[in-house]
């Protein structure tokens, strides 16, 4: 595939969304493809599986459900949209893909790190993103935005507990493989993010070219 497959992680309020719309605007300027998804989500169906998976609810969502429920999304994201466009040579920006099943589902869960591996490999079989953007902040910075927005979904209702073992497992990820990984201060202003965002570009663009 001839594409760049980039993923923007982090806890909550990090800024992904934001910032994937700022780094598409920076490719697009230089004539490049883009395609800007997420996780879960990113296909009408996989957007109905983001539903049950955010919406708080009376029952209880056993863990292993959810593991279910995210790749089941993956699957149909990765078919209809993600791999067409890689095969079409674009850059994919996805705000969050599997490091967040091992962050929220691993480290949040506590479920088993060796079944998340199994169903990457029988979902993904060997893609891998290209490189992993990691907006990193301290819990209750992103728990504050998260709350200044207003209703909190499923996840944002977790304890501090819950939300420090997400962040200290994509810390401990992009340190095991560091070549994939860039990890932003996410905590600082927008624009000072932006402007670490604006030092990473030729480096995106030179991956992009191959
Ligand atoms: N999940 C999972 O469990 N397993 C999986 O495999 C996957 C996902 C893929 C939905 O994800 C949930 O799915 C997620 C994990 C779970 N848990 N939750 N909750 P999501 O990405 O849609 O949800 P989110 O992380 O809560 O998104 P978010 O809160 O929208 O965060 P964000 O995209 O990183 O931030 P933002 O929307 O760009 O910014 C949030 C606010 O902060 C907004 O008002 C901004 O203007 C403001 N902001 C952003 N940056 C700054 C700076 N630097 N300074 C000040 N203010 C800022």
């Amino acid at each position: 595939m001839s594409g760049l497959f980039i993923t923007l992680e982090g806890p909550e309020g990090a800024g992904k969304s934001t910032n994937r719309e700022y780094l598409a605007a920076r490719l697009r300027e230089q004539g490049i493809d883009v395609l800007l998804t997420r996780e879960p989500g990113g296909t009408p169906l996989a957007e109905r599986v983001r539903e049950l998976l955010l919406a708080p609810s009376d029952e209880t969502m056993a863990s292993d459900t959810e593991l279910l429920l995210v790749f089941a999304a993956r699957a149909q994201h990765l078919a209809q949209v993600i791999v067409p466009a890689l095969q079409r040579g674009a850059v994919v920006l996805c705000d969050r893909f599997t490091d967040a099943t091992y962050a929220y589902q691993g480290g949040g869960r506590g479920l088993d790190v060796q079944r998340i591996a199994q169903l990457e490999n029988f979902v993904q079989g060997s893609l891998r993103p290209d490189l992993t953007l990691v907006f990193d902040l301290p819990v209750e910075v992103g728990l504050a935005r998260a709350v200044a927005r207003g209703r909190l979904d499923r996840f944002e209702q977790e304890g501090r507990e819950f939300f420090e073992a997400v962040r200290s497992t994509y810390l401990q990820r992009a340190k095991t493989e560091p070549a994939r990984y860039r990890i932003l201060d996410a905590a600082q202003s927008l624009d000072a993010v932006q402007r670490d965002l604006d030092e990473l570009l030729p480096q995106l663009l030179e991956l992009q070219r191959g």
